[in-house]
């Protein structure tokens, strides 16, 4: 057998190296580069391999390292380029032991929530144990082997730690497989101890061939088709629910289709809001708790519901009052059988495009009620315009978020991308955006974390450097985390950030009033008098704080200097902040839905009191069991 004499660390990374992924006959490069932060527990074993790979690069197509600011936003940028990619290929993420390992741990849990793959691959304490306690290990008194890189066992699809090189090729080869894997993919860790990582070994040379990793359309099972095609046939007004799986299996073309041939309305959750373009007639829009009243007045009266590649959460079932039907019955398709089973669905497990396929063909001849698709189309029509309205209300001295939204929609061409993640904009957006393109809209609603806008910002770019992407950040996710500015700086990596400035949680806010909780917390000001939290704005200057990290910054005061500056944003070819207040108590419009956010059962405030009643009213429409 020939081998090759490596480290562990120069193993991994030519391993990684030259992995690909393929479907549809068309093949990439699995792990495209590695995110990393050195420290004791991977500067001399992974970090030593980087090296080398760099500088063998163009001979060999080492692998590409990229230096972050902080872990978790390395791994933001990772789950963002995943989801660009359609989970064709992501980055690897490298840290040390201790905090570097540990900052990961939030993003793993976004990764897999998300169902997005990406490779982490965290330092962890000396496997010999030799010099122990070393710097920053966690010591448990009852068990020597665990180590802080437990905690990403539970937030993990795939956990490992190569306690000895001789674990390695099947450790690497099984990560591989559930990062590839539409059904099981999300965080793959990997925990390195240190002294493992410098360790060399004679691996066979078998392990560092190209592989290919072939993503399968999972056919789905005839039988469940025939009985999902039934359920359907017995629908008068059915409706779809699309969600991130439509876009990851690029199934946009065979929905369209589908939804036309048989006349059946479109709802779409946040990751499936690209699924369709908001000016087609099928399309009504956002559902659930953030949705358009086409959406959810479709799905009050629905009798039987088509959920594909969605994984049913509280916000698009507007936590179980959005189906008001008695007795609407659900089919799933979807690719993870778990899913696939929810609310009691005829379950079709299976690649959204072939499922959508084989289910066309058992459906043929059949379409939903007369009339069914022009009423549909009437109550998008409807919420059309008042999008339209509140993209153009002149709100005075500040402008409202909507119109900020109309106006980057305006501005952003067929192909640009908006992004964020947490506060009050995703659920705006999500109800206002108008879409153009599968992979014009990305927000990252599975876990909703603050920071995840400028990191994932730069992961959408480094995946698609062909498109403009705009950031939308507000001033609480901002002052979480802006850190990877810098990196995006450093890399030539161009994004338009529109900060919106509403000094604090407007949404939190606004949710804390209707629990009864008057904003308590929620905005970002000095101490009064009384020394409660309710003194003077805070002086925070976020456009000077960009700029001091080498951001160009546009100040925009009204709505229309908003647009002139966001046109030069556009034009631009480095990094552009675009500021702006906005007021934080003019919401977008609502469709009255719902979401289940217990309130005190007993309080000493009149405002709570008040909240809890209206809390058990709403709850009597929440159905236990759909
Ligand atoms: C990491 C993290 N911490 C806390 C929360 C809870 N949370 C959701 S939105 C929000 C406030 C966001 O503030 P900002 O970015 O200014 O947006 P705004 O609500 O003002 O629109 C908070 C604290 C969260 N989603 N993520
Ligand atoms: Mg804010």
């Amino acid at each position: 057998m020939t081998t090759v004499r490596l480290t562990v660390g120069q193993a991994v990374v030519r391993f990684l190296a030259a992995q690909r992924s393929e479907r549809d006959q068309t093949r990439h490069r699995l792990i495209e580069g590695c995110f990393g932060i050195f420290g004791h527990g991977n500067v001399a074993g992974l970090g030593q391999g980087l090296l080398e790979s760099e500088l063998a690069g163009e001979r060999e197509g080492g692998l590409r390292y990229l230096q972050g600011r902080n872990e978790q936003a390395m791994v933001h940028a990772a789950v963002a380029f995943a989801r660009t990619r359609n989970r064709m290929s992501t980055l690897a993420c490298t840290s040390s032991v201790g905090p570097g390992a540990t900052n990961m741990v939030t993003g793993a849990a976004l990764a897999t929530i998300n169902r997005l793959p990406v490779l982490l691959l965290p330092g962890d304490v000396f496997a010999t144990r030799v010099a122990d306690p070393v710097l920053q290990q966690l010591e448990h008194p009852g068990a020597q082997d665990i180590s802080v890189n437990d905690a990403f066992r539970p937030v993990s699809r795939f956990f490992d730690r190569i306690w000895r090189p001789e674990q390695l090729p099947s450790a690497l080869l099984a990560a591989m497989r559930v990062l590839t894997d539409p059904a099981e993919t999300g965080a793959v860790t990997l925990a390195l101890p240190q002294d493992v990582q410098a360790e060399a070994y004679d691996w066979p040379a078998e392990l560092f061939r190209q592989r290919v990793w072939h993503i399968p359309r999972t056919p789905p099972d005839p039988a469940a088709v025939a009985r999902a095609a039934e359920v359907i046939r017995s629908a008068r007004r059915p409706l779809i629910v699309a969600g991130g799986g439509v876009i990851y299996s690029e199934a946009t073309k065979a929905l369209r289709s589908f939804a036309d041939t048989f006349g059946i309305p479109v709802g779409q959750t946040q990751a499936g809001k690209g699924t369709m373009r908001s000016d087609d007639p099928l399309c009504a829009g956002a559902i659930g708790a953030t949705g358009t009243t086409a959406a959810n007045e479709l799905a009050a009266r629905a009798d039987v519901v088509i959920g594909i590649g969605t994984r049913w959460t509280d916000f698009t079932t507007a936590s179980r009052t959005v189906f008001g039907q008695r007795g609407v019955r659900f089919v799933n398709i979807n690719v993870a059988p778990p899913d696939a089973a929810k609310q009691s669905g005829e379950a079709v497990v299976g690649d959204a495009r072939a499922a959508l396929e084989a289910l066309a063909v058992a459906l043929a001849g059949w379409s939903a009620a007369p009339g069914h698709r022009a009423r549909a189309a009437e109550l998008a029509a409807r919420w059309q315009a008042t999008v339209e309205a509140a993209y153009t209300t002149r709100h005075d001295p500040r402008p409202a978020q909507a119109e900020v939204i109309g106006v980057v929609n305006d501005v952003a061409c067929e192909r640009d991308v908006v992004l964020c993640a947490a506060g009050s904009m995703p659920g705006d957006l999500h109800k206002l955006w108008r879409t153009r393109d599968p992979g014009g809209y990305h927000v990252e609603y599975g876990y909703s974390c603050m920071g995840y806008e400028i990191a994932g910002g730069l992961g959408a770019k480094l995946a698609a450097p062909d498109r403009e992407v705009f950031v939308m950040v507000g001033d609480g996710s901002y002052l979480m985390m802006a850190t990877e500015l810098v990196t995006a700086v450093q890399e030539g990596v161009k994004l338009v950030v529109v900060c919106v400035d509403n000094h604090g949680f407007a949404s939190i806010g606004n949710l804390s009033e209707s629990v009864g909780t008057q904003r308590f917390g929620t905005s970002y000001r000095f101490r009064g008098p009384d020394g409660r939290l309710d003194g003077g704005f805070l002086p925070v200057d976020l456009a000077a704080n960009a700029a001091s990290l080498g951001v160009y910054v546009l100040r925009a005061r009204t709505i229309e200097e908003f647009r002139r500056a966001l046109v030069r944003a556009r034009a631009a070819d480095r990094t552009t902040m675009v500021y702006i207040e906005t007021d934080p108590l003019l919401g977008a419009p609502s469709s009255e839905a719902w979401w289940d956010v217990p309130v005190a059962e007993v309080a000493g405030l009149e405002s709570t009191r008040d909240a809890r009643a209206a809390y058990e009213k709403a709850k009597e429409r929440q159905r236990p069991y759909l």
